[in-house]
């Protein structure tokens, strides 16, 4: 039998003594980022952290073929309530797609993005999934277009994708080492063939790698997925992050594996578990040197609708999006109406950042230097519906937002996911109280930031030693945690180890 010929020229030399992190973008830093690439972020959901918390994006789930098989992966499962790449309720063809992609976005002004990311590859179903892109394109022009690919077909589609003027491509790299995607993939079809095992580990890997280098040449921003698969590339995605950054990625988003029995998937029956918060995140930071990383990633269904972190899918089913009435200019109009308004919001932002003589004295108060002591870091969960602010009720979240306050600022290092408290039902089916999951989910963080809370859950939080707080109401996210820092450590609760030494 023919074995395939495999180009490794693409592994780059091991990494010298850069410091990366210099050299790193992150999204955080978008107003430093050159014009051209700023403009392509901005209002990009994933691409921006800031953006994420104003813009929506949807996902067509017009492509149902896949080229390969993930150890993480069964597109036969789909439940309501499900949130993971994949997954669809409802298979479009490029022509409903299209259709509810415009319903989408006269309903949502906030929605500035088409992906393309499932159920199976997009580039597997190259007719459906540009004849989606040229549909939208015609009719509705300002509304971003964005793939997710395995990246086994990308090398070929890449003059395609720029035709098409696809400016944001997502490739999930999970190896550079065909040993440890040997583990990932038992097969690829190739060339009219399935190949198995190393083989086709090998050809996926220097298929992704080649197309990571043709999308950078073009101009085109490319970020890289990882799935966190513990025991398997956790020790791998390091060097994973170091290579994609010398290729020239733009950012990097590692996401921890979703393995469930109920899910049927090769990891879920076999008992692979996933990585707990604790290790993502510590990897997270180990690969943050090497480049930016996306940490607001919701790891979304392949029919996501809205912003990152609600799913309103079930507002557009077919048989809805068919009987509504839409006026597209007014619908267009409100979209722009509703970015400018952000712009000028950003722009006020940043205005005020390199004037500080102009600023306002109740923002002087917010952002007022953090005195030179030491004080540790702090993680803190924040409810919000989206705008960048806590305007979210306590018993109406179903998610956090995990931020860790410290010296350097407020940063956002994740989300927790929860069950609805308010939803009236007492407990999860093995006899512990929602309120008590959701307590659980909060692990590790000492303050709870939401717009109000009730009695029952203020006491339980603070008897389990998170510190609810509803002071901030509608106040900036970034604002209100560090205001919140500053006041645990003006009341000395946030000594290290070595100032407590210090002071002995
Ligand atoms: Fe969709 Fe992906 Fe485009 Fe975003 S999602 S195709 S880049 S528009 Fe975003 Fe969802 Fe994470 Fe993907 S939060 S799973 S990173
Ligand atoms: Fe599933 Fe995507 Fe993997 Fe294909 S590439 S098997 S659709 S996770």
């Amino acid at each position: 039998m023919n074995q395939p010929v495999i180009d490794n020229s693409y592994l780059p030399p091991p990494a010298s003594g850069c410091n990366r992190s210099s050299c790193g973008v992150s999204t955080d830093q978008a107003a430093v980022l050159p014009d051209d690439l700023r403009r392509k972020v901005e209002d990009h959901p994933c691409y921006s952290e800031a953006a994420h918390h104003h813009f929506a994006r949807m996902h067509a789930a017009v492509a149902p073929a896949c080229n390969i098989q993930c150890n993480y992966c069964n597109r036969k499962y789909d439940c309501a309530n499900e949130s993971r790449p994949g997954v669809v309720s409802e298979l479009l063809t490029p022509e409903q797609a299209v259709k509810k992609t415009l319903a989408v976005a006269a309903a949502i002004p906030q929605m500035s993005v088409l992906g393309v990311a499932g159920p199976g590859d997009p580039l597997a179903n190259p007719a459906r999934t540009f004849a989606t892109f040229r549909g939208l394109a015609e009719k509705a022009p300002d509304i971003k277009l964005c793939v997710s690919t395995n990246g086994l077909a990308l090398p070929e589609h890449i003059d395609e994708l720029a035709r098409h003027n696809i400016e944001h491509v997502t490739i999930t790299i999970n190896c550079v080492d065909p040993d440890v995607g040997a583990k990932i993939y038992p097969w690829i079809f190739w060339k009219n063939r399935r190949i198995r095992g190393r083989a086709a580990a090998e050809i996926l890997i220097a298929q992704q790698q080649k197309g990571l280098e043709m999308l950078v040449a073009r101009g085109i921003l490319v970020k890289v997925n990882s799935v966190l698969i513990p025991g398997v590339n956790d020790q791998h995605l390091k060097e994973v992050s170091r290579i994609v950054k010398v290729k020239g990625a733009f950012l990097h988003n590692v996401m921890p594996l979703i393995a469930e029995p109920e899910h049927g998937t090769f990891y879920g029956l076999t008992g692979q578990r996933s990585p707990s918060a604790e290790e993502l995140k510590a990897l997270q930071d180990a690969c943050e040197g090497d480049m930016a990383m996306m940490r607001h990633c919701r790891q979304c269904r392949a029919d996501a609708v809205g912003l990152l972190g609600e799913d309103r899918g079930a507002e557009f089913t077919m048989d809805k999006v068919e009987a509504m009435k839409i006026d597209h200019e007014a619908a267009l109009a409100r979209r722009l109406a509703f970015r400018a308004k952000v712009s000028a919001e950003r722009e006020a932002k940043r205005a005020l950042a390199h004037a500080p003589s102009s600023v306002p004295i109740q923002v002087i108060k917010l952002h007022k230097p953090v005195p030179a002591v030491e004080g540790r870091p702090v993680l803190m969960a924040v409810a919000s519906k989206g705008s960048g602010v806590i305007n979210e009720h306590f018993g109406h979240a179903r998610e956090f937002l995990i931020y860790e306050a410290s010296h350097a600022g407020a940063r956002l290092i994740g989300h927790r996911k929860t069950d609805l408290y308010c939803a009236g039902s007492d407990t999860c089916g093995d006899g512990e109280s929602v309120l008590e999951r959701t307590i659980r989910a909060l692990e590790g963080c000492e303050t709870v930031l939401c717009s109000r809370i009730g009695i029952e859950p203020w006491s339980k939080l603070e008897a389990a030693g998170i510190q609810p707080n509803g002071e901030h109401g509608m106040a900036r996210i970034e604002d209100a945690v560090m205001a919140v820092w500053r006041g645990m450590l003006e009341r000395g609760q946030l000594a290290t180890p070595a100032a407590e030494r210090r002071r002995a």
